[in-house]
C-alpha cells in the first residue's frame, strides 16, 4: 500500500555533502518525493521529536547534535515505503548496518548515523513526524511519469 514517510538528513550527512547521494537512492528506487525542507532544528522541535528518548543517557547529546547545523527534512511516497526507507537506512548503530545500506556505507560511529526515518514498528510515527515538520499544504500530490513503470 502506497503510504508517506518522514526521512531527515541529519546535520553530519549534512556537513559531509551527503544530501544529492542520499535523495538520489530513494528516486532510483522508485519513491516519490512529497515534501523537502532545509532548515535548523531548534530545541523544542528536538525535544518533541526525540520525545521517546527523554530518558535515555544519550537524550542530551542527541538534541545537542541534531540542532547543531541543518538538516534535509523529507517526506517520501510509495508502496510500503516506511519499511523500505527503513531497510536502505540500515542498523541504527552504523557499525552493524550492512555495506550497501546508507548507515553501513556512510558511516562509522552510532552517534553520527547520517539520516533518521520514522519507525516503522511504531503505529503513527510516520503522521507525527510528518506533522512535526510539515504543514499540509507543505507537501505535494503528483504522480511520477514512471509510475506505471515502477508498479504492476
Ligand atoms: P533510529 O534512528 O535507528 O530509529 P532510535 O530511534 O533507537 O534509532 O534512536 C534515535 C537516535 O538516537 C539514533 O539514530 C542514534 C541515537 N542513539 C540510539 N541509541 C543510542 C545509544 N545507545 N547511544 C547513543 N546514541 C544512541
Ligand atoms: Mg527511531
Amino acid at each position: 500500500m502506497s503510504e508517506r514517510t518522514f526521512v531527515m538528513v541529519k546535520p553530519d550527512g549534512v556537513q559531509r555533502g551527503l544530501i544529492g547521494e542520499i535523495i538520489s537512492r530513494f528516486e532510483t528506487r522508485g519513491l516519490k518525493l512529497a515534501g523537502a525542507k532545509f532548515m535548523q532544528i531548534d530545541e523544542e522541535l528536538a525535544h518533541e521529536h526525540y520525545g521517546e528518548h527523554e530518558d535515555k543517557p544519550f537524550f542530551d547529546d542527541l538534541v545537542e547534535f541534531i540542532t547543531a547545523g541543518p538538516v534535509m527534512a523529507m517526506v517520501w511516497e510509495g508502496q510500503d515505503a516506511t519499511r523500505q526507507v527503513r531497510r536502505m537506512m540500515g542498523e541504527t548503530d552504523p557499525a552493524d548496518s550492512a555495506p550497501g545500506t546508507i548507515r553501513g556505507d556512510f558511516g562509522l560511529d552510532l552517534g553520527r548515523n547520517v539520516i533518521h526515518g520514522s519507525d516503522n514498528e511504531d503505529e503513527g510515527a510516520n503522521e507525527r513526524e510528518i506533522a512535526l515538520f510539515f504543514d499540509e499544504d507543505e507537501l505535494v500530490d503528483y504522480e511520477r511519469i514512471d509510475a506505471e513503470w515502477l508498479y504492476e
